[in-house]
């Protein structure tokens, strides 16, 4: 029996838990929750990529299949309708008979549109949990994801099982694979297509499996935050590269930042230095600290990086002062991780949804959530020569305080990430990235 399989029933009892709290402060009997449905493509007969409900693979690794339908109320055994149509042009999914599926009383469905008479006749305590808004209506639904419940499951969705747990062990494991591969594709001077097919054909997954796309950057790409074109041609020369490269394994995602380049100097000196910080924030990640305490304390390391690399002609203190540190590291130190890459939840501070938004001086932070145990978050510090942002720093009276010369002479390596994925428990922290051994 595989770890997975272990650990799922006792994830099912969570999840019948968290739902049984749902209905009772709701006083509803049943959450119906819709895998989605196939979305065609304007004056087009293909379809755009399936991506399944994130409440629906909470459930199940069940990603790729539209039209199923989850009913749910807490105590009874999890009713499953499986889509399962007579198609000769497509794939259709097995029977289920995985690990998972004995945990669910499973009707199979032919036609999408014979669902109605699976479900409850009245409706009327009965929430619809899905995308297809119009669907829900047309059947009958009055409660469509009612802001209370979707809180309280969003919160709910920070504390991880042990099931969750190893599924997310499992998407780093696939995904530092491809971290290897795609390191030595770099070395071989290969273009940032190549890289990335290196990288997919190492993770076995495709362009739409893994959980966001991929972002393979040589030399000032890397400055790009979210640089998502892959170049075909082989550059002249690859100084650097930044890749920001995630697996999926059974819903669960894995996000991993990597920086290198080729030769010895002031820009491997620099990802050394990150690394560095990374490591040194994943050691302060602990429970009852405020993840907005992680992101303030990279503002400080990232500062002494600038004064010690010479940067800057004033103290690392005066460069936090003076704001000069989002020139180079404009965003967030990270966020949760789990069912979606970027997990919800992040911006409340109970599980009935009060905000808790980012200050003001750091809009990008993504969580501002207290840490706790069971919880899994990214730590993603960066130090980027982005020339839109450093023209804006020029034209600043900051503009004084830095050392331009030493600037410039990194603007054709582009930037550094260094992102790792963290459980944190109770008394430890496991840096799942860094103990598969990519360092
Ligand atoms: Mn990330």
């Amino acid at each position: 029996m595989s770890k997975v399989s272990i650990s799922y029933p006792q994830h099912i009892s969570e999840l019948q838990t968290r739902t049984r709290e749902a209905l009772q402060r709701e006083s509803i009997d049943g959450l119906i929750i819709h895998s989605g449905q196939s979305k065609r493509m304007f004056l087009d007969d293909n379809n755009y990529p399936f991506s399944v409900n994130p409440q629906f693979k909470a459930w199940l690794p069940v990603v790729d299949n539209p039209n199923c339908w989850l009913i749910v109320n807490g105590v009874d055994k999890p009713k499953l309708i499986f889509y399962r149509p007579k198609d000769f042009w497509h794939k259709v999914p097995d029977e289920p008979n995985d690990f998972w599926a004995e945990q669910f009383d499973i009707i199979l469905l032919t036609h999408a549109d014979a669902v109605e008479k699976h479900l409850p006749f009245d409706k009327s305590k009965y929430a619809y949990i899905g995308e297809y808004i119009e669907v829900a209506k047309a059947l009958g639904f009055e409660l469509v994801n009612p802001d209370r419940v979707m809180h309280y499951l969003h919160y709910q969705r920070a504390y991880k099982t042990d099931y969750e747990l190893d599924c997310m062990r499992e998407a780093n494991r696939i995904a530092v694979d491809g971290h290897r591969a795609a390191k030595i594709a770099f070395e071989q001077g290969l273009s940032e297509f190549d890289i990335n097919l290196a990288y997919l054909c190492a993770v076995r997954q495709g362009d739409n499996q893994v959980p966001y796309n991929n972002i393979v950057a040589l030399n000032q790409n890397s400055s790009i935050l979210h640089y998502t074109e892959l170049d075909t041609h082989t550059p002249s020369e690859s100084r650097s590269f930044l890749i920001d490269a995630g697996a999926a394994f059974h819903g669960y995602a894995a996000d991993i930042t990597r920086t290198y380049c080729h030769q010895q100097g002031v820009f491997s000196e620099l990802i050394q230095a990150l690394h560095q910080v990374t490591l040194s924030l994943v050691e302060q990640l602990k429970p009852s600290v405020a993840y907005s305490q992680i992101h303030i304390q990279a503002y400080q390391q990232i500062a002494q990086i600038l004064e010690n690399f010479g940067f800057i002609n004033l103290d690392a203190q005066g460069a936090v002062e003076k704001g000069i540190v989002s020139t180079f590291f404009p965003h967030g130190i990270g966020h949760f991780l789990g069912l979606q890459v970027h997990d919800v939840a992040g911006h409340v501070s109970d599980d009935r949804g009060t905000p808790q938004p980012p200050p003001s001086q750091h809009p990008f932070l993504r969580t501002t959530r207290t840490v706790e145990a069971k919880q899994v978050f990214t730590i993603e510090p960066g130090l980027y020569f982005i020339d839109s942002l450093l023209g804006d720093l020029k034209a600043s009276e900051n503009s004084k305080y830095i050392n331009w010369d030493q600037v410039d002479t990194m603007r054709p390596f582009g930037g550094i990430r260094i992102e790792d994925n963290i459980i944190v428990h109770r008394d430890k922290n496991e840096n799942m990235t860094r103990e598969l051994g990519l360092n």
